[in-house]
This record gives C-alpha cells, sequence and structure tokens, in this order.
C-alpha cells in the first residue's frame, strides 16, 4: 500500500461545532490521509459535540477550548498545543461570526460594533492564529481558510461578512509574502454554498443553495465533503507551491457571467 499522503504529520483544526462543519469534513479527511490533530472549541455548547466528534478517530482525544476573540484564550490553547507535539505541519481556520442582524438589514445600517465584531472573529483571528503556529511550523507547513465569493461580488445579506471575508483573503496574501521564507503556505478555499450551521440560520439560504445547484457547471450538492480532498491537496507536499490563492471548490459557479 502506497504511504498516506499527511502520515506522520500534525494539524490543529479551528472550527468545529457539529458533523456538517466544513472544519469537520476537512479533519475527516486530513486523519484518513494519516494525520494526527488537536481541534479548538467554541464555547460550552460545542464541547460535547467536537469530543464525541474527534473520539471518532479512537482515543487518543485532543481539544481545547479557544474563542478566537480572546487573546488570553489563544495563548492558553497553544500552551496545550505545545505540550502535545512540538511540531505542528498545518492549521485550518474555518472560523466566521458576524451580529445576526448585520446578515438581514441593510449593508449600509451595519454598526461599528457589527464591523468590529465581524473582522474580529472572521478575519484578525487568522493573523493571530498564524503568528502562534509559525513557529511551530519548523518543517514548513500550510495554513488554510474558509471564504466566500460574497468577498468579491455582492451576495444579498452578506454584507459586512463579504468585508470580513474581503480582508480574511487580503490577509492570506500577506501571510503568504511573510511566512515564505520559513516554507510556510497560506491559502484559501473559497467553497460554493454549504449546509452548515453558519448558513442554516441565514434567511433565503435554501434558495441561495438551489440557485447555484440550478446554475453551477458542476453538480454542487451543498455537502461539506466536497471540501475534503482540496484540503488534502493545500496541506499535502502536491501543493508545494501554492501560496497566497483562493482557490474557488464551487462546481463552477464563480466562472460565470451569468
Ligand atoms: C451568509 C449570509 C448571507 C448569505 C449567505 C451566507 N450565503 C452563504 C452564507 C449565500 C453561503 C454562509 N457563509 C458563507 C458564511 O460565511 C456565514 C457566516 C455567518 C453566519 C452567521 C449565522 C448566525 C449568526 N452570525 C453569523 N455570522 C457569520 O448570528
Amino acid at each position: 500500500m502506497s504511504e498516506k499522503v499527511l502520515e506522520g504529520k500534525v494539524g490543529l483544526v479551528f472550527g468545529v461545532a457539529n458533523k456538517r462543519s466544513i472544519a469537520w469534513a476537512i479533519a475527516q479527511a486530513w486523519h484518513e490521509a494519516g494525520a494526527k490533530l488537536i481541534f479548538n472549541y467554541q464555547g460550552e455548547r460545542v464541547k460535547e459535540n467536537v469530543e464525541e466528534l474527534a473520539a471518532t478517530f479512537g482515543d487518543d482525544v485532543s481539544l481545547a477550548p479557544c474563542d478566537v476573540s480572546n487573546d488570553e484564550e489563544i495563548s492558553s490553547f497553544f500552551d496545550f498545543v505545545r505540550t502535545k507535539t512540538d511540531r505542528v505541519d498545518m492549521m485550518l481556520h474555518s472560523v466566521a461570526f458576524a451580529p445576526k442582524e448585520s446578515l438581514s438589514e441593510p449593508f449600509v445600517s451595519t454598526s461599528r460594533e457589527a464591523f468590529r465584531v465581524a473582522h474580529d472573529i472572521s478575519a484578525y483571528s487568522l493573523i493571530a492564529l498564524a503568528r502562534e503556529t509559525a513557529p511551530l511550523m519548523t518543517e514548513g507547513g500550510s495554513i488554510l481558510a474558509m471564504t466566500y465569493y460574497g468577498s468579491v461580488k455582492v451576495i444579498p445579506n452578506y454584507n459586512v461578512m463579504g468585508v470580513a471575508k474581503a480582508a480574511l483573503e487580503s490577509s492570506t496574501r500577506y501571510l503568504a509574502y511573510d511566512l515564505g521564507k520559513q516554507n510556510i503556505r497560506v491559502n484559501c478555499i473559497s467553497a460554493g454554498p454549504t449546509n452548515t450551521l453558519a448558513a442554516r440560520g441565514i434567511a433565503g439560504f435554501g434558495g441561495m443553495l438551489s440557485h447555484v445547484k440550478e446554475r453551477a457547471p458542476l453538480p454542487w450538492t451543498g455537502d461539506s465533503s466536497a471540501l475534503a480532498g482540496t484540503g488534502v491537496y493545500l496541506a499535502s507536499p502536491a501543493s508545494q507551491f501554492v501560496t497566497g490563492q483562493v482557490l474557488y471548490v464551487d462546481g463552477g459557479y464563480e466562472i460565470l457571467g451569468m
């Protein structure tokens, strides 16, 4: 049998909330490719979910709390990581939040506080986590963040999240520039609309998903599992000279003009 592409690698996974999470789909694929993983959880509400999901990999379950908007929690999460491993090879950022009203009210009414929270949790956190992760990537590494097309085109109601994802994509390029000399790559996956907790609460999400299903060149399903293979590719040496990029994994929807 050929060796698994991530055999012996260690990954950090931020953003699993439940079994439908994009972070969980990519974590499973990284695990199947041979990686050992350490998970965060955001709040006690999802701790049990993450615990149960991580336990499906066997009894060596590594998870710790980390609210990415809290510097002290980030710091203690990485203290925990350093008790588990002396090297990290990849990190997945699959975390976003904007106050609910900012995703339904007109964009022009976005409050200073909603703008701050959206950018802090959805974009700044990538910089903070990259800064903590990079020193552990002693043999190079791969940092991966999740984004969405609403960063470059107007998608109804995406609003301040679109602005925050634009900041995240730009941050990806600046991080790729800084960290390249340590052989650390930084890329984004721009996923088509996916059936997750983060989409569930969105008014009109079902209609937006069927819109894409009806038009994308490939038959897009909206399942997180669609992203798994690209997650493995971007973490593996197959993508060794790919950095600073936004890869569209959306069934080809992004190429359409009409
Ligand atoms: C979100 C809003 C509007 C349109 C949307 C989305 N479309 C898609 C999403 C078409 C696919 C989901 N998405 C890509 C996100 O990044 C969602 C982020 C998000 C979701 C919520 C819901 C609950 C809440 N705050 C949120 N913050 C960010 O209170």
